[in-house]
């Protein structure tokens, strides 16, 4: 597949006879599971509807032959923008087995991000909510394809679908597989892209992570094991599902292929969650850390009987270790810790480790297969044991390239195939790693990444910004917020809220990337060899910041 960067055949041979890789398909894999564990409930949505196991199958089914009738091709990219409803896992399976790649978009993103996501893939089709909140997403479904022309067919989930788009909820309602053989719908082959997952970022443009059928199967059967999933596990996921930590790590497909239950909510308020996990008898909970502590520190969380809880992972943005020490006293369940990424390479701790290695680590590799090494940025030399270094990842589920971006490939993997990851770690006794902080330039928002770059880009177009520097600043529930530095012209003025209309209405962008805090300098600091000193900026918002809370 052109743009595509598969694994050398000496890996992709060792990957096979290990058995890592099983040359079957997504859509072959879950469909085993749900034959296997049929009548076992299998998703329960905020509004109590519930679906077995042989729901998802024969949904799933259904609507993949209805979309490949309605022309959608094996290895066709989709635009998946819907939320966090049954329609968005229906809608996704059916994809995958119908042969096409899903895109695993976010339901903030706008214009800029699905318009950029659409016309890089050549994307044919776009699968969306009719509504979420106040926006309309059909007038976007619109707009992005004047600007992608490629895509011909837009699929509407819950509610009515314009001239023109189709109802995923007709579609769901008819049973074509009474009419059509589902063996007639394409095989892809598994040594290509199953689903295209989004880059934390740290470029001035997105990029796209192709998983493949192989590497993806074996990151969720790998997950569901090493998180210790079986029959009778309930795993509430409230961060987004299209996320890869909420759809394989171990996730939706995770859960599934062990035969036990997802409660998936579109509702992130941890009252809401609470009552979730009362009313289910939820014993999983996975999360970024800031919805850790929302529901830890929720002033009616004792009205709730969470006696059902066993385990709370949590990943995305690091874990206080006074957090996970709250959650085994206070909750009264374990703690595991993930480090992941997008791209592949995932770290566990494990179930029965020690406290103070679940406390005080980010986990290990979670395959044998995972090579790793810790190198010094300044000397491209692995780092001395116990001294930080940047994570370089290989292994069967960690990619080798993103899709088309060969130029940014270059820098962005070493010679030898390895992922360099941005993070820097640091190896922990235990043989586990310690996230220590990051060289990449990118906000971390409770776990959503902003690229600073792009929305550089983005304030400089603004008629009034003469230079800019975005940059995170501590947040006490959230971890980091972006902040942005910002030079004006001569005799212009830029309010934050100014600024932030600007983004959203002209460069349409999600609104999670918005700066929420503006400083305007005379000057922006340089480096000595002239580039912006984003570590002086960081230390000036964090010394601000503290200042002003300890004025009040
Ligand atoms: C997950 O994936 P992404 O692609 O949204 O973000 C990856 C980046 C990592 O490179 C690291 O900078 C940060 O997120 N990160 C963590 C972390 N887990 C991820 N930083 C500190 N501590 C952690 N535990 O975020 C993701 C993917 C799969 C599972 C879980 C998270």
């Amino acid at each position: 597949m052109e743009g595509f960067v598969p694994w050398p055949d000496e890996f992709a041979r060792r990957y096979r006879e290990v058995g890592y890789w099983q040359d079957r398909t997504l859509g072959e894999v879950l469909d085993g599971c749900f034959e296997r564990f049929g009548p076992n409930p299998a998703l329960v949505a905020d509004d109590e509807r519930l679906f077995t196991h042989s729901d998802l199958r024969r949904l799933s089914t259904r609507l993949a032959l209805h979309f490949n009738a309605l022309g959608l091709r094996v290895y066709d990219r989709v635009v998946l923008q819907i939320h966090n409803i049954p329609e968005a896992v229906l809608t996704y399976l059916g994809i995958v087995k119908a042969g096409g790649i899903p895109i695993m978009t976010l339901p903030p993103h706008r214009e800029s991000e699905i318009g950029y996501f659409a016309k890089l893939a050549e994307a044919t089709t776009y699968a969306i909510p009719a509504r979420l909140r106040d926006f309309d997403y059909q007038a976007l479904a619109a707009a992005v394809q004047t600007e992608a022309p490629s895509v011909r067919l837009v699929l509407v989930a819950g509610g009515d679908a314009r001239p023109g788009y189709h109802s995923i909820d007709a579609l769901l309602q008819d049973p074509i597989e009474e009419r059509v053989d589902a063996s007639t719908l394409p095989r892809p082959a598994p040594e290509l892209p199953a689903v295209f997952q989004l880059s934390g970022g740290t470029t001035g443009i997105p990029k796209l992570i192709p998983r493949t059928h192989n590497d993806y199967a074996y990151n969720f059967l790998r997950n569901a094991e090493v998180c210790e999933l079986d029959e009778s596990t309930v795993l509430l996921i409230a961060i987004p599902q299209n996320h890869n930590f909420a759809l394989a790590c171990p996730g939706l497909m995770g859960v599934l292929s062990r035969g036990g239950c997802e409660i998936l909510s579109a509702n992130p308020a941890p009252d809401h969650l609470l009552g979730l996990i009362e009313r289910h008898r939820v014993t999983h909970f996975a999360g970024v850390p800031a919805m850790v502590l929302a529901l830890l520190n929720h002033p009616k969380r004792n009205d709730f009987d969470l006696s059902s809880l066993r385990l709370v992972a949590a990943g995305g943005s690091k874990l206080n270790a006074e957090v996970a020490v709250r959650v085994r006293q206070e909750l009264g369940c374990e703690v595991q810790q993930v480090l992941g990424m997008a791209e592949g390479p995932l770290y566990w701790t494990l179930i029965g480790d020690p406290e103070e290695v679940t406390n005080n680590t980010q986990g290990r590799p979670m395959s044998p297969g995972d090579e790793f090494r810790i190198v010094d940025p300044s000397t491209g030399k692995e780092s001395t044991p116990g001294e930080p270094g940047e994570l370089w990842c290989r292994g069967p589920y960690t990619i080798r390239g993103y899709y088309r971006a060969p130029e940014h490939n270059a820098k962005a993997f070493s010679e030898d195939g390895f992922y360099k990851s941005g993070d820097l770690v640091r190896l922990h006794p235990s043989g586990n790693l310690i996230v220590e902080g990051r060289i990449k330039d990118c906000i971390n928002r409770g776990g959503e990444k902003i690229s600073a770059e792009e929305i550089e880009n983005h304030i400089l177009a603004h008629p009034a910004v003469l230079i800019c520097a975005v940059v995170s600043m501590p947040d006490p529930l959230l971890g980091e917020k972006a902040c942005v530095y910002l030079v004006l012209r001569p005799g212009k003025e830029l309010t934050l809220k100014q600024l932030g209309q600007f983004l959203l209405e002209d460069r349409k962008i999600a609104k999670f990337k918005l700066p929420e805090r503006l400083e305007v300098v005379e000057a922006l600091p340089l480096t000595n060899v002239g580039k912006v000193n984003k570590k002086a900026l960081r230390e000036d918002i964090a010394e601000r910041i503290r200042r002003e809370g300890v004025g009040g």
